[in-house]
């Protein structure tokens, strides 16, 4: 451990780069694409804070660290402990944070989304002391008392070290925790392409009943938890006269899922006379035409629907619970209210032909999409897909353990013919056209993004992705 330069207990929470399968591709769309916060770590920022730690976010991607940087800077707060945040294919990025961890003589902890299908597996990598499975909201705060007063660590829930196992921490409601830490934070550097700024995120509800095969489910994301209509609005409020945020992002599941809760949320910005742009995540079966008619009144300006595939025969055997009909009806009630349709599509399914590929082209194209995203289908860990990709002799059952023993340089089997050029060809056939001339000019002159979006345009053009359906 480091030698002390204050009395108090000092703790870093980490996000780093994106060091993931096909990195270089995503990194040069998320670079124009924007920076995005990460709430996880603020709200586990906010119940150490409550506790009397002293801490410290890094987030390399807003503040500009590479692996070196992150290193000295973690050398110069002398952290107790570091807090390492990751996804699955975010791993390579993580370990790097954690090394440049170790060299500062602190102790190291993994968590996050990824830490729950691979839990002691993640110990192959020296550079790890503990990994948390679960809920971070407790299980950091308990490791961070028991190191801070050398007491055990073995009875504390959901977490893993080499000595002992602690299962899995079950998850706690976000509206009893407060709202993320911000302060500290470089909340100029946040920005996403779509959104005007300043600009920043929140979350109102966790969790998400439905069960689509290609979406991984964290266990506090098993049971859904809602935060009061009043508790959103304050922190939205927050945001604008503490930030000046013009334009909040929502990171939910499923916003819409409670149309009462909505309605609420809605009323009560009109009623504050709250001036924010926002924009939320949803499903075509869940936004009734009364709500959007709401909910473009309160500011909604955009709407990210997972619409997936343009192909009914796909679209059911990903379990998604949804039909050509009601994609349809939602993207047009939306577009006739006023806000923008986000349409979110993966293409390259297990098995997907040429035929099924230009029905996903065919329906972004034929809907009044004003944005589109075409993924390849990733079969992340744990999901659905993934079991069907391995029984159907696609990707080797162990994959995902042979990239998280470190063989990072492995690529992602594709589960369809030419995927990653047919996901080109969507965006390219999707935005250059002239159909999207009016609505790439719309989103300049409101967001006022005029190179980043040109340059995106360019950039998602001639690359393409090999992940989930994402920001
Ligand atoms: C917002 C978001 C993003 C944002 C912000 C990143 C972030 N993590 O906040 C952006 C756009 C950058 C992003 C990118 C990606 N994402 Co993302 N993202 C989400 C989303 C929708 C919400 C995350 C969130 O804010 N949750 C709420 C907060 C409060 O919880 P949390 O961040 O998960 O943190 C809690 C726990 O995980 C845990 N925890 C977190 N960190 C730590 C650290 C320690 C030490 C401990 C003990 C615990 C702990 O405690 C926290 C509090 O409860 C989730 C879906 C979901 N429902 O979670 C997908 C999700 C996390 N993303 C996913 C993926 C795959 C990606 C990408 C790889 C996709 C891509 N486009 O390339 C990238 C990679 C990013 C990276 N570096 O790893 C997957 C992860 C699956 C997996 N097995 O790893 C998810 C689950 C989507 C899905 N359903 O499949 N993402
Ligand atoms: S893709 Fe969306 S609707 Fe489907 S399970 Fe995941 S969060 Fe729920």
């Amino acid at each position: 451990m480091p030698s002390s330069q204050s009395d108090r207990f000092r703790i870093a929470l980490v996000r780093h780069h994106d060091l993931c399968l096909n990195s270089r591709q995503i990194a040069a769309v998320q670079k124009r694409a924007g920076v995005l916060p990460h709430l996880g770590l603020g709200y586990i920022e906010t119940v150490l804070r409550r506790d009397g730690f002293d801490t410290v976010q890094f987030d390399s991607p807003a503040m500009g660290l590479d692996g070196e940087g992150l290193k000295q800077a973690l050398i110069r707060y002398q952290p107790h402990l570091v807090c390492v945040s990751t996804t699955t294919p975010g791993l390579p990025g993580a370990i790097e944070a954690c090394e440049a961890a170790r060299a500062s003589g602190a102790k190291v902890i993994l968590g996050g989304p990824h830490t729950e299908v691979f839990g002691a597996e993640n110990l192959h990598h020296d550079c790890i002391d503990y990994v948390g499975v679960g809920e971070g909201l407790t299980i950091v705060p308990q490791l961070a008392a028991a190191l801070a007063s050398g007491g055990e660590t073995k009875d504390i829930r959901g977490l893993i070290c080499r000595e002992h196992h602690g299962g899995v921490a079950p998850m706690i409601n976000l509206a009893d925790v407060g709202w993320p830490r911000r302060e500290g934070l470089p909340m100029n550097q946040y920005f996403s392409i779509m959104a005007k700024r300043p600009f920043a995120t929140m979350i109102s509800s966790r969790g998400c009943p439905f069960k689509c095969s290609f979406c991984f489910k964290q266990i506090v994301d098993k049971k859904s938890m809602y935060r009061t209509a009043e508790d959103v609005v304050d922190e939205m409020e927050y945001l604008v006269h503490r930030w000046g945020v013009r334009e909040i992002m929502f990171y939910d599941d499923v916003f819409t899922m409670h149309r009462k809760r909505v309605a609420q949320i809605c009323e009560l910005i009109r009623k504050r006379n709250l001036k924010v742009r926002w924009e939320a995540p949803t499903r075509v079966d869940l936004v009734p035409n009364e709500l959007l008619k709401d909910m473009a009144a309160a500011g909604c300006v955009r709407l990210r629907f997972g619409i997936e595939h343009g192909d009914p025969e796909i679209l059911e055997s990903m379990g998604k619970e949804s039909s050509i009909e009601k994609i349809e009806r939602a993207v047009i009630d939306a577009s006739n209210v006023g806000i923008s349709a986000f349409g979110y599509f993966i293409v390259g399914w297990l098995n997907e032909t040429q035929a099924q590929f230009e029905r996903t082209v065919e329906l972004a194209q034929r809907l009044p999409f004003d944005y589109a995203s075409f993924y390849t289908a990733t079969p992340l860990p744990g999901t659905r897909l993934f079991r069907e990709s391995v029984e159907a002799g696609v990707v080797p059952q162990d994959f995902w353990l042979r990239f998280v023993k470190g063989e990072f340089d492995l690529r992602m089997p594709e589960l369809a013919p030419n995927a990653h050029q047919r996901a080109q060809e969507a965006y390219r056939r999707f935005y250059f056209r002239p159909q999207m001339m009016m609505p790439i000019t719309r989103h300049i002159f409101h967001t006022g993004q005029f190179s980043n979006t040109l340059s995106g345009l360019l950039t998602l053009a001639r690359s393409s992705s090999n992940t989930v359906r994402d920001f």
